[in-house]
């Protein structure tokens, strides 16, 4: 089934934040933050901020009548500053004016007097002062001291990954309206309706029955508004509580971008160990996490990397620590992957130093190591694994070992052009690593017309969540997707939920979904039953009509379980006469729904789901918190130029474990995003911030995201199918967060290019690999080999025939891309 939203988003019909018709007297609010990064307030001048036209009020701390306080896992993180600034664009006054101009004037005019202090924007170094955001986390298998003694190899490094903006299309932002009696309905453009409610309940003092938070979607979000969405929000719902005035705030870009915390950069020291059959026996990591100025979310995501350092490896002795290291940039955040790619990142490149010292290709002791089904990760859970299973399938169906000796054949014929190769496997556990995270509650409602209503907390941002709860909904009653309307997320309908994110959204709340729609069933079918004098049993649902199966006939075409299959496909003719050979009587859906109706029967629900299974003890630092994890193998090909230090990705082959994919339009973009997004960090994207932490990369000029040119070429996806029973909705596993991983693979196929190039080049284990790093790493470590008259001469012949070394770089491109 295709997205629901598919037709109104082609159409520019879709309402977003800024599509929401403004009420009469609105108005809108600017932010001045702090430009500096680390300081003490010695004054704040706002009189002539206060002059400006249109100016209705600037709010400070001194305003805020709960507590100025947003910090959600940590209280750290004041929504004001008061004394001290910790990050350059920490909110420190709100102006509130008549239009979005006169407001973004008047923060102009805002006059502040700061003295600094020390910036600190490197992990390590705030480690080394004890500046953590929580106590350090160490995960333990076996025993990594002993296990050395037997290793045959011994290999250690360090490995660094920058951050990443988020760079949702539709920025951050809320608009706050009065109701009476002290209600305010939010619109706000978040994944968590139910944090931002919290935060406004914090500030305001407001209990959270007064505040409506509604959302109808957003233009991304990618974990950038799992919490940093709560500041706009509360900061227009103190002035709307103020000023009994709708106050809208919506950021402009580099407001945006300067303000916002962003995926975070992670500085690592491994060391791994092998025998003499390249199987790893040991693995020590130290990770130390950039956090930013407050906790954020930074403490789950730094447990998260912990789960995922080792990646899909079973490796028999682990110990990893991860330090949550206080800095002075924007506090970093959720961002696809939740610091699994961060922990991901390190084992990869402890692999690879591995390869590269033993003159091995990576991927021998890659699938070497593999886990398999039993085998135990360093946080006690067992794996059901699909790790051998995928690799073997990408393997086998995209003949590795024929694109490698495609890449061989190319790199021996081709100077100043080299191919690099290289295949990432993944594994990512699905659940929100916090337990008590993994409940949903869905709102079912049958009208009398037939028409279907389902509320959930399940917020779409683009990743198709709604279509998928509509074809539970669909399946469950039997009717067509077009019967059913999934509604914006709101507070007042469903309470306490869970943000959209950890990938669950659809397993969480299309459970409830399923749960209350399976109730209200049962009722009509009571009903129905009743009225014709046969037992319940014997009614059943299907092609938008309830039907008594006639004794004696047989059931052919019987619902097997596979009814996932032919969800949401359009059933046409609504009135359905003749039934299908072994069912006798029926009733039309809408028939039924009135005849329940008349006979006062409820048809509305509200279901509650919760993961079951699922626990962990973090004294102990073991359990089994995930209800299933995700597998895949992808195998990524690049070309490098190098004599110009550009690339491009000719491939990405992935044999992905969807399990029984309820929606492959869906998840084929999913991971098609995933993968692209996985690339640009790994490769073009680069946050910079100065010695001061001020962000250098504020803007699309300043900061490369992957475009459509620097897209891999060709993006091959075959699905893993497997039946196997798990706790995804319909068997069919979540989607949204693990193909990003894949994108590893891009870094790792580009150094291989380098070395192709100069087997001496020195590189470290540092992304992104952006072409000016490639250049640098390409004439490293004393420059390539056999830069002989005959090289040069080869190579004056490759840089020379321009046409032909673009074609090999990119026909499609050409020289319009220069
Ligand atoms: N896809 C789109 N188009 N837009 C997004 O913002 N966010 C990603 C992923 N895919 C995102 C997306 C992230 S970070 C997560 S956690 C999941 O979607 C969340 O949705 P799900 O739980 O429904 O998969
Ligand atoms: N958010 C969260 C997440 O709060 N907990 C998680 O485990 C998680 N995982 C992935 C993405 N967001
Ligand atoms: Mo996604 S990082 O869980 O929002």
């Amino acid at each position: 089934m295709k997205n629901i939203d598919a037709a109104a988003h082609t159409r520019g019909e879709s309402i977003y934040l800024d599509d929401i018709p403004l009420l009469q007297g609105t108005l809108f609010g600017a932010v001045f933050g702090s430009p500096v990064a680390h300081g003490v307030i010695r004054s704040l001048d706002l009189t002539e901020a206060e002059r400006m036209p249109g100016v209705v009020r600037i709010f400070t701390y001194k305003d805020v009548r709960g507590e100025n306080q947003i910090g959600g896992i940590v209280p750290d993180e004041p929504l004001f500053a008061e004394r001290h600034v910790h990050f350059c664009g920490m909110p420190v006054a709100l102006v509130v004016a008549e239009s979005e101009a006169a407001a973004r004037a008047a923060v102009k005019k805002i006059r502040v007097e700061i003295e600094p202090l020390e910036v600190i924007t490197d992990p390590r170094i705030a480690q080394a002062r004890g500046e953590l955001i929580v106590a350090p986390r160490t995960f333990r298998l076996g025993d990594t001291d002993s296990a050395w003694k037997s290793c045959a190899f011994i290999f250690e490094g360090r490995a660094d990954t920058n951050g990443q903006e988020h760079l949702y299309i539709e920025t951050q932002g809320a608009y706050a309206i009065p109701l009476e009696n002290d209600t305010i309905r939010i619109y706000s453009s978040t994944q968590a309706p139910t944090a931002v409610q919290r935060a406004i309940s914090k500030v305001s003092g407001l209990p959270m029955h007064c505040l409506d938070v509604e959302v109808t979607r957003l233009g991304g979000g990618f974990g950038g508004k799992e919490d940093q969405a709560n500041i706009w929000a509360a900061l227009c719902a103190l002035a709307c509580v103020h000023l009994k005035k709708p106050v809208k705030y919506a950021l402009p870009r580099t407001d945006d971008m300067v303000m916002t915390g962003k995926r975070h950069p992670y500085s690592s020291d491994f060391r791994i160990g092998l025998d003499e059959d390249y199987k790893i026996l040991a693995y020590e990591v130290t990770l130390y996490q950039n956090a930013g100025a407050a906790a954020d979310l930074s403490p789950a995501v730094l447990e998260r990397s912990l789960f995922h350092c080792t990646n899909s490896y079973f490796i028999p002795n682990v110990r990893a620590t991860a330090y949550s290291c206080r800095t002075h940039l924007p506090p970093n955040t959720a961002f696809r992957g939740f610091g699994g790619p961060q922990g991901m990142f390190v084992i990869e490149a402890a692999i690879v130093k591995a390869a590269e010292a033993l003159g091995v290709d990576a991927a021998l002791i890659q699938k070497k190591n593999l886990h398999r089904t039993g085998d135990e990760f360093p946080y006690g859970q067992l794996a059901e694994s699909e790790a051998p299973a995928c690799w073997q399938k990408a393997e086998e169906l995209y003949e590795l070992e024929a694109l490698r000796a495609e890449v061989a054949v190319f790199n021996a014929g081709h100077a100043l052009f080299k191919k690099g190769i290289a295949v990432m496997p993944v594994c990512f556990g699905i659940s929100f690593t916090k337990t008590l995270m993994n409940q949903a509650r869905a709102l079912v409602h049958v009208y009398s017309d037939g028409s279907v209503s389902v509320s959930t907390g399940a917020v779409e941002m683009g990743q198709g969540v709604n279509t998928k709860i509509l074809q539970v909904a669909a399946a469950a009653f039997a009717i067509a997707p077009a019967r059913i309307k999934i509604q914006a997320t709101s507070t007042f309908r469903i309470a306490n939920t869970s943000p959209t994110a950890a990938s669950a959204t659809a397993d969480l709340n299309g459970r409830a979904v399923l749960m209350a729609c399976t109730e209200i069933v049962a009722r009509l079918k009571r009903v129905v039953a009743e009225e014709w004098g046969v037992d319940a049993e014997r009614v059943e649902l299907r092609e938008e009509a309830v039907w008594e199966r006639v004794k004696g006939r047989s059931l052919e075409g019987e619902e097997t379980g596979e009814g996932q299959r032919n969800l949401g496909r359009s059933l046409e003719g609504e009135e359905t006469g003749e039934g299908p050979r072994n069912l006798g009587r029926s009733l039309s859906w809408k028939q039924l729904v009135l005849l329940a109706f008349t006979k006062r029967v409820n048809l509305s629900e509200h279901a509650h789901y919760a993961t079951p299974g699922i626990h962990f003890d973090a004294s102990r630092e073991k359990g089994h918190p995930f209800a299933y994890h995700v597998y895949g193998t992808a195998i990524t090909v690049v070309t490098l130029d190098c004599l110009r230090g550009r690339y491009e990705v000719d491939a990405v082959k992935v044999v992905h474990d969807g399990g029984a994919s309820m929606n492959l339009i869906i998840d084929r973009g999913q991971i098609e995003g995933g993968i692209v997004q996985g690339i640009g960090w790994m490769t073009v994207e680069e946050v910079l911030y100065d010695e001061e932490g001020r962000l250098r990369s504020n803007a699309l000029s300043t900061y490369k995201v992957p475009d459509i040119y620097s897209v891999p070429r060709r993006i091959d996806i075959d699905f893993l199918h497997t039946q196997r029973d798990n706790l995804a909705i319909f068997r069919s596993k979540a989607v949204g967060e693990p193909p990003l991983m894949y994108g590893i693979g891009a870094y790792f196929a580009l150094r291989n290019a380098i070395r192709a190039f100069n087997p001496a080049a020195e590189l470290a284990f540092s992304t992104p690999m952006t072409p000016e790093r490639a250049l640098m790493g390409l004439y490293s470590g004393g420059g390539p080999a056999g830069m002989t008259n005959e090289g040069e001469e080869r190579a004056v012949k490759d840089g020379q025939g321009k046409r032909a070394g673009n074609e090999q770089l990119s026909p499609a491109s050409g020289e319009g891309h220069e």
